[in-house]
């Protein structure tokens, strides 16, 4: 039996990973074989790219350039880890995936979305997740949170003006996929968070 593929989207400092570690527990709880992962990255040339994305070597990189690198990455991810995964029966885990791209490079970058739409049409052909959790907050909160982690990465460099257009693109492309976006209000304690989203787990948990 196919798995299923389980995206978790959101902005900056959104608690995405923190909430992933639960999530992963609590699906294996329910019986599944759970692959935990992230994009960009997820493979050891993802992560290789993934470095060339974040890092500062490349800060004036063309939003064309960045995309391209973004979906080269994706490609051997589904090749290597999300679609053997998915064919064993699996369920996939993924800290972002292409919902990311029309938030960042669509929303943020200024990219037609149509031309993302391109090449998600050619690297994933028909595979779409089943279920996509946006974390959503105020930049605000979630830019303080990243900052106290550490160094900004090339992202967390931009401008905030950034930022909203991303939380704005993520929001719009959840209000057009209600099907399959959850929303979850990310500006509350880790536990506040995790019990909802152990709530939306659940009950989607009884459709599929
Ligand atoms: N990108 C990615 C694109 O531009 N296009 C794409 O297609 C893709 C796939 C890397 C960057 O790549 C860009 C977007 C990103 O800028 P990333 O590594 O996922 O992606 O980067 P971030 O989203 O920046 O990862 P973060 O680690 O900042 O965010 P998370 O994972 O959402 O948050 P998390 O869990 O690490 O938490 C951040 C901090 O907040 C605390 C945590 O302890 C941690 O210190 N925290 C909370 N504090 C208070 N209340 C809560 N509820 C909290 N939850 C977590």
């Amino acid at each position: 039996m196919a798995g299923k593929l389980i995206t978790v989207e959101g902005g900056e400092g959104a608690g995405k990973t923190t909430q992933l570690a639960f999530m992963r527990d609590y699906l294996e709880r329910a019986g599944h074989r759970v692959v935990l992962t992230r994009e960009p990255g997820g493979t050891a040339l993802g992560e290789e790219i993934r470095a060339l994305l974040l890092g500062h070597r490349h800060d004036g990189m063309a939003p064309a350039t960045e995309t391209l690198l973004i979906f080269a990455a994706r490609a051997e991810h589904l090749e290597r880890i999300i679609r053997p995964a998915l064919a064993a029966g699996h369920w996939v885990l993924c800290d972002r995936f292409t919902d990311a791209t029309y938030a960042y490079q669509g929303g943020g970058r200024g990219l037609p979305p149509e031309r993302i739409a391109v090449l998600e049409n050619w690297v994933q052909s028909d595979l779409r997740p089943d279920l996509t959790l946006l974390f959503d907050l105020p930049v605000a909160v979630g830019l303080a949170r990243a900052g106290r982690r550490g160094a900004a990465d090339r992202f967390e460099r931009e401008e905030w003006a950034f930022f909203e257009r991303v939380r704005a693109a993520y929001r719009e492309r959840a209000g057009r996929n209600p099907d399959r976006y959850r929303i979850v209000a990310a500006d509350r304690p880790v536990a506040a968070v995790r019990a909802e989203v152990e709530t939306l787990l659940a009950a989607w948990l009884e459709r599929v």
